[in-house]
């Protein structure tokens, strides 16, 4: 029997994805639960989710009430995946950028050791689909910068396509982090590289939303900007001083 797992999946305005979305993940990991994470999308994102429940199965669908951020979608639903006890925990969108026959090769890999399976486009055999010059060239620069900012040897640290072993998870408390857009991804990325936790890569084609809006912003990016250069000073400063503790 495979380990049970859960993917947390964050939708915001997601009503013309998410139905076929479920089918699909449901076909390619049928023993994969899922975690839908709704923010009380006005387009009936959770009503369509909770529609499909009985037909994919093993659906739960969470709406909550309040700011929308991803960051909060994700803080909450991992929370929910943990008091549920589910070993492996996978996140991905909503709007099939992130392709679900990956799902496998993640979980395998947990299998094999890992304790986080990051999907990236910037390994060999990663890449990008019809995405606009500007969006590539925001995500390759911005994680070439996170790279060398924070000294970490991950590629991807934006991408949302992920499997993490939960108690490894668990272990940086996710609940305590703060950052609200995909920067949220980085800081987890960072807190685990800082825990000394098994981090690999495994190459992803990521294509562009061909049905409904992305909600990428300026505030967003200069979330993330501001953070990691932020976090970049702190590591520095800890390396200087070794006998401080971590997190910074
Ligand atoms: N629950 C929730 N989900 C969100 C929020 N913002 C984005 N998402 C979801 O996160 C995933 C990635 O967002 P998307 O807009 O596609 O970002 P992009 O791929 O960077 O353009 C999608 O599944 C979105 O529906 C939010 O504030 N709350
Ligand atoms: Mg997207």
């Amino acid at each position: 029997m495979a380990v049970r797992s859960v993917i947390v999946l964050p939708t915001y305005n997601e009503a013309e994805n998410i139905v076929d979305l479920l089918r699909a993940v449901r076909r390619a990991a049928p023993d994969t639960d899922v975690i839908v994470v709704d923010d009380s999308s006005p387009d009936g994102t959770a009503d369509l989710a909770e529609g499909v429940a009985a037909e994919v199965g093993g659906l739960k669908v969470l709406r909550r009430r309040g700011r929308a951020s991803l960051g909060d979608a994700y803080r909450y639903g991992f929370t929910v995946a943990f008091d549920e006890g589910y070993p492996v925990i996978v996140s991905m969108d909503a709007d099939f950028s992130h392709d679900p026959a990956v799902i496998p090769t993640m979980l395998g890999l947990i299998d094999a050791g890992a304790d986080a399976v990051v999907g990236s486009r910037y390994v060999p055999g990663g890449g990008t689909v019809h995405w606009p010059l500007h969006r590539r060239l925001l995500s390759k620069w911005g994680n070439r910068y996170t790279a060398a900012a924070l000294r970490i040897s991950v590629h991807d640290s934006t991408s949302g396509f992920r499997a993490y072993r939960a108690e490894r998870l668990r272990a940086i408390d996710p609940a305590a982090t703060t950052a609200e857009g995909y920067a949220f991804l980085t800081e987890l990325v960072r807190e685990l590289v800082l825990d000394g936790a098994h981090v690999v890569e495994t190459p992803i084609l990521f294509r562009d939303r061909v049905r409904g809006t992305s909600k990428m912003s300026w505030p967003i990016i200069l979330e993330s900007m501001v953070l990691v250069t932020r976090w970049g000073v702190a590591d520095r400063l800890r390396r200087l001083r070794p006998a401080s503790r971590r997190r910074g």
